[in-house]
């Protein structure tokens, strides 16, 4: 089964919880903080990989999460980190967020964007000690892994694409020229979805795409409609193959005309894609049919049957990929740099004041917020990170409620009577 596009859920591990442990030792009152930090989530990445064929493990499965990392614990043992999860991808995969942005195009092999970073591990106290303050008894939590909707797009990495009207020999033509094997029958859409097969020519090697049959009014949904002509938008090259025989109605010229104006209409640039043009079933048409055919000059004639201007053909098909190839040599995949989803958001809610983004849950993120020590540590961290200002920027009035994730406080700004939160 092809798959070409597929959606999919890709959450990163959560990051372990730091711990809060005390060396206790013989007449001495008070512990050493050696609580260990958690170890960080694993992220999701995506691997370009040219050995995977289409997207179906992923229509299959389209929920991805990385292993969490492990909790921290006392002596100063910190937890392991969990490990990224790979999802290898066939190469040409268009990568795309929910709003439709482009990610990545994930062309090179190996080629890595990271998709959903796992959650940071929380610190344990012994990473809270200062000279002020020698024996915290608090640790963070480990922070969720970050839960992304993704969009997966494959478009076939071809040389050339073989384009035609269904029933043309596309089929016949790539089973002749390589070892693709697919299904050929006297019946149109006998291929439904596109298939690769590799041509060696002399020292030329050369992926040719066999593309489902074409037909007047694809742009509107006829026939299989033009969807699978995006696996056409990057092969360096196009066939159009043209069918003389009995089984079109539209006889070669007219087969020409249509096939260009559906190329067009899907992808404007089509239209400038070094295009070789072939009358197949040649060994159908005597001297008489040849002569009568309203081609364009330089228009192969080609038997898959007999094998006759086979050479001639593929001679010309890799001339205009190498030339291609010559111009554009590596054809470069890119991912975009995403920075850290940190954009911090005050609004209204129910009568409090709700604070979203990462910033924010971090500053919360203690294990322990009703230990004194721990109350005074996040007053500083919420001033220190701006998200006082923030409020107040918003109108929020000493007294008022905040949320923050799952905690819920009473604004207390530092200058309203020079206290920190009760
Ligand atoms: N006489 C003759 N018949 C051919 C030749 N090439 C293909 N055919 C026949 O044409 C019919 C269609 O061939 P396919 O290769 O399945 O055509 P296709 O273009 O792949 O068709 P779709 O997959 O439906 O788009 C089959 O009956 C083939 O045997 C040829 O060179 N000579
Ligand atoms: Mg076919």
């Amino acid at each position: 089964m092809f798959v070409d596009t597929v959606k999919i859920r890709a959450i990163g591990g959560n990051g372990g919880a730091g711990v809060s442990s005390f060396l206790r030792r013989k007449g001495l009152p008070k512990g050493k903080p050696n609580g260990g930090s958690g170890g960080r989530g694993g992220d999701v990445v995506l691997v370009s990989d040219p050995d995977v064929p289409t997207l179906l493990r992923y229509e299959r499965h389209p929920i991805w999460k990385a292993p969490s990392g492990t909790h921290g614990e006392g002596d100063l043992r910190h937890g392991r980190a969990g490990e990224d999860l790979e999802l290898p991808v066939p190469s040409g995969t268009v990568v795309r967020d929910v709003d439709g942005v482009v990610l990545a195009d994930l062309v090179e092999p190996d080629q890595r964007l990271v998709v959903a970073r796992g959650g940071k591990g929380g610190r344990g106290n012994a990473s809270f000690v200062t000279p002020e303050r020698r024996a915290p008894t608090f640790a963070e939590q480990g922070e969720y892994g970050e839960e992304v909707d993704l969009a997966l797009e494959l478009r076939l990495m071809a040389d050339a694409a073989l384009i035609g009207y269904p029933n043309a020999g596309k089929s016949t033509l790539i089973s002749r020229i390589s070892a693709a094997t697919p299904k050929i029958a006297d019946y149109p859409f006998t291929t439904l979805t596109p298939h690769l097969g590799v041509v060696t020519f002399g020292e030329h090697e050369m992926v040719v795409a066999d593309i489902p049959g074409l037909i007047e009014g694809a742009a509107e949904g006829k026939g299989l409609g033009h969807e699978f002509l995006r696996h056409t938008e990057r092969a360096r090259a196009l066939v159009i193959l043209l069918d003389p025989s009995v089984l079109q109605t539209d006889d070669p010229a007219r087969q020409l005309e249509v096939l260009t104006r559906e190329l067009e209409a899907h992808d404007p640039a089509l239209a400038a894609r070094p295009t070789v043009v072939a009358v197949s079933k040649a060994e159908l048409l005597d001297e008489a049919d040849r002569a009568e055919l309203d081609v364009p000059e330089g228009t192969h004639l080609i038997s898959a049957l007999t094998g006759e201007g086979l050479d001639d053909l593929l001679y010309d098909v890799a001339a205009r990929v190498d030339e291609i190839a010559r111009q554009a040599p590596e054809r470069e995949g890119f991912t975009l740099h995403r920075p850290l989803r940190d954009e911090m958001t005050v609004r209204r809610d129910s009568g409090a004041w709700v604070v979203e983004g990462i910033t924010a849950i971090r500053a919360v993120n203690l294990s322990d917020l009703t230990d004194p020590d721990a109350a005074n540590f996040v007053a500083e961290r919420l001033e220190r990170s701006g998200i006082v200002s923030a409020l107040v920027a918003a109108g929020a009035e000493p007294g008022d409620d905040v949320r923050i994730g799952s905690i819920v406080f009473t604004f207390d700004p530092p200058d309203s009577d020079g206290e920190r939160y009760a």
